[in-house]
């Protein structure tokens, strides 16, 4: 069996111990033996991070450009085979898999090219003689903390911003799924990044984690995943001095009007509430759907939903994969139970058997609820949705809005007046109109409100915020 090590100051080094990465698809098949680091390990990452800082903050765009744009050529060519491991260690199809690297390829080749117009500002001082000039500087050693569901877009969309702009990485991927970013980030060293740019310290986030948030050689800290652990950290940020971003849950509302076309209003909800088997933070969970079409909106989401073949990631014509493992299985069952406990009717998700052993399960639609519902205020992370019936478009809103994430929100309707209004009204960071919730491109900011985020936007060039800081220069020509 394959041993992965984690890649410290430009060397692969043997971690303290070693866990399993197995398929969820298929229980035995196991994709490989992890290093786990410990506290020490991640130490001599952020002091190798921190000692190549120095160079690296200093290197030409080019340089810089040419990395990014060779890693993002050599993740694209390799877009079939890292598609295939990728469905393999986390469960999701292998068209919504090939597409996710497609996306990591594309976010490295933008970049590049944002590291060649970083730019600057002249201003006029408002004293005689003098002028102000407002530019950027890399940060520091910036630690990223990446979750299961997206193990190579995530990693990808703060690695490539991070060195972009001058920065050098150490990077704890999720523990259930690290062979994706072990493979970016050979990719990324044998690209060219000189030693210590960037360092993967694989483990658990109560140890490799904890050693990054803590340590006073961080600069700053980009995390995405829970909002107990988002908040857990931030606090430690806070204490220590760090600078950090949060991108945490969501509870994502997808209004359908009486007016939506329906098949349109039908697909973006099945596939916001369903594909990637709901992993994602993005998810439509909350599908709020006015009087006049209910009933034909349910009637047309349940065929479409007996047409969805949940199975085995690699195999062709599933739409669905496998929740990621036992632990998350038991989370969607588990509220999957509190809303039949608390009233819901429930369409679906039982527990599927196939060919493998693996974590199947049918998306659930869950109607019947009122906004006060624990399904309808906590994120499951699976392909589980619940309908709330409401009688107008005010309605909708208000009801959209009573969350305490804000992520993204959705519309569906062929109303030229409602849709503006719910653009300017819904308390969302990202707003679909007759698209689903989940599914953003790479070039433009993500990022949430109230709950759901802290710190600035990530993804396109809104991402130099975080990544870099603020120089303003005063400067007088002297005595003349
Ligand atoms: C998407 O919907 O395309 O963890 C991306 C997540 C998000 C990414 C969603 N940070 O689900």
């Amino acid at each position: 069996m394959s041993q992965f090590a984690n890649y410290i100051d430009g060397q692969w080094v043997e971690g303290a111990s070693a866990s399993r990465n197995v398929n969820p698809s298929n229980l035995d098949d196991i994709i490989g033996e992890f290093a786990q680091a410990d506290a020490d390990q991640t130490q001599r990452a952020i002091s190798a991070a921190r000692r190549a800082f120095a160079q690296w903050s200093m290197s030409t765009p080019q340089q810089r450009f040419d990395l990014l744009d060779q890693v993002g050529s050599s993740i694209l060519a390799r877009k079939a085979e890292l598609g295939r491991l990728l469905a393999r260690e986390e469960g999701k199809t292998l068209p919504e898999a090939i597409g996710e690297v497609g996306r990591a390829g594309q976010i490295f080749k933008f970049f590049a090219g944002e590291a060649l117009r970083i730019g600057g500002e002249t201003v006029p001082s408002v004293r005689p003689g003098m002028t102000v000039e407002v530019t950027r500087e890399p940060l520091g050693v910036i630690g990223l903390i990446t979750p299961w569901n997206f193990p190579i877009a995530i990693p990808a969309w703060k690695i490539a911003p991070a060195l972009a702009y001058g920065n050098t990485v150490v990077i704890k991927p999720a523990d259930l799924v690290p062979a994706s970013t072990w493979e970016l980030v050979r990719i990324i060293a044998e690209a060219g990044a000189p030693a210590g740019v960037i360092n993967l310290v694989m483990g658990r986030g109560a140890v490799v984690g904890e050693a990054l948030v803590s340590s006073p050689d961080v600069d700053a800290v980009s995390f995405t995943g829970s909002v107990s652990t988002g908040r857990a950290i931030g606090a430690k940020c806070f204490a220590s001095g760090k600078k950090f971003q949060l991108e945490m849950g969501g509870k994502n509302p997808m209004v359908v009007l009486d007016d939506a076309d329906l098949d349109v209003a039908v697909e973006a909800c099945i596939n916001g509430a369903f594909y990637s088997t709901g992993q994602r933070c993005t998810a439509s969970s909350r599908l709020i759907v006015t009087e006049g079409i209910y009933d034909r909106f349910i009637d047309a989401m349940k065929v479409r939903m007996r047409a969805l073949k949940v199975g085995d990631a690699l195999d062709a014509g599933t739409h669905i994969g496998p929740v990621v493992d036992d632990k998350q299985l038991q989370q969607d069952e588990r509220y999957i139970a509190i809303a039949r406990e608390e009233g819901g009717t429930v369409f679906g998700g039982e527990r599927i058997e196939r060919g493998t052993r693996g974590y199947f399960l049918s998306p659930a639609l869950v109607t019947d609820t009122t906004p006060a519902m624990r399904i309808n205020r906590e994120e499951v992370f699976g392909p589980v949705a619940s309908v709330i019936k409401v009688k107008d478009y005010n309605e909708a809103l208000s009801v959209a809005n009573d969350t305490e994430f804000g992520l993204s929100a959705g519309i569906c309707t062929t109303s030229l007046k409602y849709s503006s209004h719910f653009r300017r009204h819904v308390q969302a960071g990202m707003v679909m109109v007759n698209a689903a919730t989940a599914g953003v491109d790479y070039h433009v900011p993500f990022g949430g409100r109230k709950g759901s985020s802290y710190g600035p936007r990530e993804q396109g060039s809104y991402a130099r915020e975080f990544y870099t800081v603020v120089k303003t220069a005063y400067v007088s020509p002297g005595a003349v």
